[in-house]
């Protein structure tokens, strides 16, 4: 038996156990510290019945894959190459391509499509962003989930949330809403207010931990003077809430142990730095910092005190709205970027400018239906890595459990190019996963703890050493909800019937890693907007269209549609702005006409 790690883009990082000559079946690891006994589908099922990539190609031609890593040399041999990663595998071992890049002077590239802009505000108002170890959630009395869909995207974390009491804080009608004690059904990029708001009766209502934020957030006066800027009325109607709704959050919280589960949701807007730091400021005011069951969790910074040996210093260009256009040849690994980024009109009229694209990836998608070049890759069963994560402090070796005879691991693709450059070979394997492994504390041969773990993260203060203040906002200026008016004249017919703009959100699907696994082609929405279960509508913004299939859901908002991130075209309709702090994707700084097609 060996015990892996799963190497899927998510919180978790499950630890599996596999008897090799049984694979492809697998089971939970459950004395992994965050095992709940259980695998999901996407890696039980979903994962292993996807079609793999199995032969290299060369300009739509079959080839050996020596043949494709010599074509993949010959194009990289130019001035003007790019090195564009995405996230779907996340060893550390995949980073060793910047090594190559480093070499051959090319360039990489900087920010997110993830969790950029919230990152951003943490360490504005904390100095670093440390993960909340999920036993603090099992020791809560009361837990808030902001903007995190847990059911889909994080499920492990559920058993940690049985008998406490759950607030829900999410412009739909989520799994976890339903069961929830207390669901704010606020409106979409609305939340900054919601915890300003909530901050600010804190602080009326006497609700504030006095000795705590004298020690460690003494700027707390002017915070408040800060959060009397912001007119109640108008501000609780904009949210969609009232004084008895926020006093109902706060008299639940009150002097009760309580974790804030903040996610992504609340942060693919270009403002979204502000609204983790003014959740941040929230928790700072009640007390909820650096004591057993209390802490706000986002996705937690996985490098936070690594020494990265991958880290690189080449020019590096924006990952949001990368300028394909201006590289000869595009190296995209890991990643469906014509699906996943922002904007795609944009994304593909830049590739079609590119000489060259090279895609190194396990599936056909969108990405590699345009590349010239293609290179199957290994799996995570089918190579040696170390997994991190964004949502625990356990550090796990992710092991070779299976062969595979087609693909090409990062590692040796790496090693093979610099050698066909004529670089010194790369040191061996094992040499840079102990680089890694050296920086944990050992609990034994299966686990290791991640080098800024702190079981009660903050206990000492915010800061590197402890020893800052929380820094609050101080300013919020937004052009987007006041001035952005959306004006778009363009109809199909005159028959049709053109309605409001609607806020369009894309969260996770439960059947897909982001464009992995099952695509979707829905649109959900409200039936008071008057549609059919199953009518085809033309949906577009100022930045695309496309069309979707409609599933009316009555726990929507009028207001808002919800199109999934594995949703065949939805990005055609998202900006390709970037956050204002961060280098962050702002996914949601739309709003969407939705229109019937006749
Ligand atoms: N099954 C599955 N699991 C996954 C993934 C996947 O694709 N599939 N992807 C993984 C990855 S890469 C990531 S980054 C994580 C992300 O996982 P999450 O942090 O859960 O992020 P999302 O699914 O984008 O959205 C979460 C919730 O935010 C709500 N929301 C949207 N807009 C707003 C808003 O303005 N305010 C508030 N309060 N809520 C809002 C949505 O309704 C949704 O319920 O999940 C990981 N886990
Ligand atoms: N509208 C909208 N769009 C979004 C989001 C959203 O919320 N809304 N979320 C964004 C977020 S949070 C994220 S993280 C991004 C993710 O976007 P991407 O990083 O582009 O991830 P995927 O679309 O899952 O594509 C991953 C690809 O990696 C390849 N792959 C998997 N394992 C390996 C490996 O070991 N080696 C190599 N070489 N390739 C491998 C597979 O072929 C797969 O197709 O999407 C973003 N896009
Ligand atoms: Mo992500």
């Amino acid at each position: 038996m060996i015990k892996t790690t799963c190497g899927l883009d998510c919180p978790d990082a499950c630890g599996i156990v596999v008897a090799p000559e049984h694979f492809p079946k697998i089971t939970a690891d459950r004395a992994h510290p965050t095992s709940n006994g259980a695998l999901c589908a996407l890696l039980n099922k979903y994962m292993l019945d996807e079609p793999r990539i199995k032969k290299a190609r060369v300009n739509g031609k079959e080839v050996s894959l020596g043949e494709a890593l010599e074509a993949t040399k010959e194009v990289l041999d130019t001035h003007a190459k790019l090195l564009w990663r995405g996230s779907g595998n996340f060893g550390v071992m995949q980073e060793v391509t910047n090594l190559l890049f480093e070499k051959i002077e090319g360039t990489t590239t900087k920010g997110t499509l993830c969790d950029g802009s919230g990152d951003a505000g943490i360490v504005e108002g904390r100095e670093v962003n440390r993960i909340l170890p999920p036993e603090q959630i099992g020791k809560a009395e009361v837990v808030v989930v902001w903007g995190k869909n847990i059911t889909v995207t994080a499920s492990h974390l559920l058993p940690h949330l049985e008998g406490k009491q759950i607030i829900v804080i999410d412009p739909v009608k989520t799994a976890i809403a339903k069961k929830a004690d207390l669901h704010l059904q606020i409106a979409p990029r609305s939340d900054f207010f919601t915890a300003v708001m909530l901050a600010r009766f804190a602080l009326m209502g006497d609700f504030e931990d006095k000795e705590f934020i004298e020690e460690h957030a003494p700027d707390h006066e002017e915070y408040y003077e800060f959060t009397q800027e912001f007119r109640i009325r108008p501000i609780l109607d904009y949210i969609g809430t009232d004084l008895q709704e926020m006093g109902n959050v706060l008299e639940m919280i009150k002097g009760k142990k309580t974790v804030f589960l903040v996610g992504n949701g609340v942060q693919k807007y270009s403002t979204g730095h502000l609204t983790l730091q003014a959740i941040d400021s929230l928790a700072v005011l009640l007390g909820k910092f650096g004591k057993e069951g209390c802490g706000v969790g986002f996705l937690g910074n996985s490098k936070l005190d690594f020494k990265n040996p991958f880290a690189v210093k080449t020019h590096k260009v924006h990952k949001v709205n990368t300028p394909f256009g201006n590289f000869e040849t595009v190296l995209i690994q890991g990643g469906n970027p014509v699906a996943s980024m922002p904007n795609s009109n944009r994304v593909i009229e830049e590739l079609k400018k590119t000489k060259t694209i090279i895609y190194y990836g396990l599936y056909e998608n969108e990405t590699s239906a345009m590349a010239d070049i293609v290179i199957p890759a290994k799996n995570f069963f089918e190579k040696e890595d170390i997994r991190l994560s964004y949502g625990h402090q356990y550090v796990n070796p992710m092991r070779k459990v299976h062969e595979c005879d087609y693909g090409i691991s990062e590692y040796n693709f790496t090693n093979t190019l610099l050698q066909k450059f004529g670089f010194e070979p790369l040191e061996r394997e094992e040499h840079y996963l102990n680089l890694w492994l050296d920086q944990c504390t050992k609990i034994d041969d299966d686990y290791y703890l991640h080098p800024a773990h702190q079981e009660t993260p903050y206990a000492d203060g915010f800061g590197e050493n402890g020893e800052e203040e929380f820094v609050f906002p101080d300013e919020f200026g937004d052009d987007f909800i006041k001035t952005k008016q959306f004006t778009r004249a363009r109809r199909r017919s005159k028959k049709e019937k053109v309605i409001e703009d609607y806020w369009l959100l894309s969260p996770k699907a439960n059947k897909a890693l982001n464009t992995q696994f099952k695509r979707d082609n829905k649109i959900t929405l409200h039936p008071s907007l008057g549609f059919e279960n199953g009518q085809e509508v033309h949906v577009y913004s100022e930045y695309g269209e496309h069309n979707f299939v409609v599933k009316n859901d009555k726990d929507m908002r009028e207001d808002t549609v919800v199109i999934t991130a594995n949703s065949v075209g939805v990005n055609f309709l998202t900006p390709s702005i970037i956050s204002e702090e961060g280098d962050s994707a702002c996914y949601q700084e739309v709003k969407v006409k939705v229109e019937a097609l006749s």
